[in-house]
C-alpha cells in the first residue's frame, strides 16, 4: 500500500507541476525521489530527468519486445568496433578459456568469474533486437546469464544504485540502474543464435540490455562496478554517451 500511495503522489506531483511550472520544476520534483539520471545536469537535464522518471515509474517492470524464431535475421549487422588488443587476440587464439568478469564495489562478496562459473549460474535466452541510434537494427536469439543471477552471487549493498560495466575496450564503458540490472531480461550474453558469440558481436562476453538502444549493450565486457553513484566515474554523466551528446536513458 505504501509504494502505491509514494508512486500516486509522484506521479500526479511530476503531471501537475509539469503543467503548472514546466519541465524543470517536475524535473527537480523527481530528483528529490531519488529519480535523477546521471547526466540530468548538461542542457537537456530536465528533460533526460522526465524521461527517465517516467519509465522508472511506469515501466521498471516491462519487457523488451520478444520475436518468434523466424523473426531473426538472416544477416545481423556488426557494428564496427575499435580495434581490440594483442593481448585479446591472444585470449581469442585460446578460445576465450582465460576470461574473466569481475563483479565489485558495493558488493558483499566480490568476485571474479569465468565463463564457465557464469555458466553455472543461470541461463537465459531472448530472441530481442538490437536498435542502433543510427536508425538500423537486427533480431539475434542472445543466449546467457541473467544478470541478476549473478549478482544474487555477490550480493548488492542496500545503497547500490547502479552496476558500471566496463569494456577491454577501456575507452568504452556504461552504467545502468539496479532495476535496469535486474530486469529478467538483461542478460551476461555469451552465446548466439546457433554457437558461442562471435567477436563481432562482442564475444566472448557481452551485456545485452534489450529495452534501450544497442550502444547500452557493450561489448567485451570484463568488469562490473556496483556503485551508490556515478559521480566519480569518468566525467561523472554515467557512461561515455552523454559525452558525445547521446543520453544516458535510452530506454526503447
Ligand atoms: N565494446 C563495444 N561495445 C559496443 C560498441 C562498440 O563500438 N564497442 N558499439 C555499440 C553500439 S553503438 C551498438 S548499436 C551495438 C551494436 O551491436 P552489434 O555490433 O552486435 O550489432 O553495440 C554497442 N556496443
Ligand atoms: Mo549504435
Amino acid at each position: 500500500m505504501k509504494t502505491i500511495t509514494r508512486r500516486r503522489l509522484i506521479t500526479t506531483g511530476l503531471a501537475a507541476t509539469a503543467g503548472i511550472a514546466g519541465v524543470t520544476e517536475a524535473a527537480r520534483l523527481a530528483k528529490r525521489y531519488g529519480l535523477a539520471p546521471p547526466d540530468c545536469g548538461g542542457i537537456y537535464g530536465p528533460g533526460e530527468t522526465l524521461t527517465y522518471a517516467a519509465s522508472r515509474i511506469f515501466g521498471a517492470h516491462a519487457m523488451a519486445r520478444e520475436f518468434p524464431r523466424s523473426m531473426i535475421s538472416e544477416k545481423p549487422f556488426a557494428n564496427e568496433t575499435p580495434p581490440l588488443s594483442d593481448d585479446f587476440h591472444q585470449q581469442q587464439a585460446v578460445g576465450f578459456k582465460d576470461w574473466t568478469l569481475t563483479v565489485d564495489g558495493l558488493v558483499s562478496h566480490p568476485t571474479k568469474f569465468s565463463i564457465a562459473d557464469l555458466k553455472t549460474l543461470g541461463r537465459s535466452s531472448q530472441i530481442t533486437e538490437v536498435s542502433c541510434e543510427e536508425g538500423w537494427s537486427y533480431v539475434a536469439e542472445w543466449i546467457g546469464t541473467p544478470l541478476a543471477a549473478v549478482l544474487r552471487e555477490v550480493q548488492p549493498a542496500p545503497q547500490a544504485r547502479f552496476a558500471a560495466y566496463f569494456s577491454v575496450q577501456r575507452e568504452l564503458w556504461g552504467s545502468i540502474d539496479i532495476a535496469e540490472a535486474t530486469h529478467p531480461q538483461t542478460q551476461l550474453t555469451w552465446a548466439m543464435n546457433d554457437g558461442d558469440l562471435p567477436v563481432g558481436f562482442g564475444g566472448p562476453l557481452r551485456i545485452r540490455v534489450p529495452r534501450q538502444l544497442g550502444y547500452k549493450s557493450l561489448k567485451y565486457i570484463d568488469r562490473i562496478t556496483v556503485t551508490d553513484s556515478m559521480k566519480r566515474f569518468g566525467k561523472g554523466l554515467g557512461s561515455v554517451d552523454p559525452e558525445y551528446g547521446y543520453s544516458w536513458y535510452a530506454g526503447i
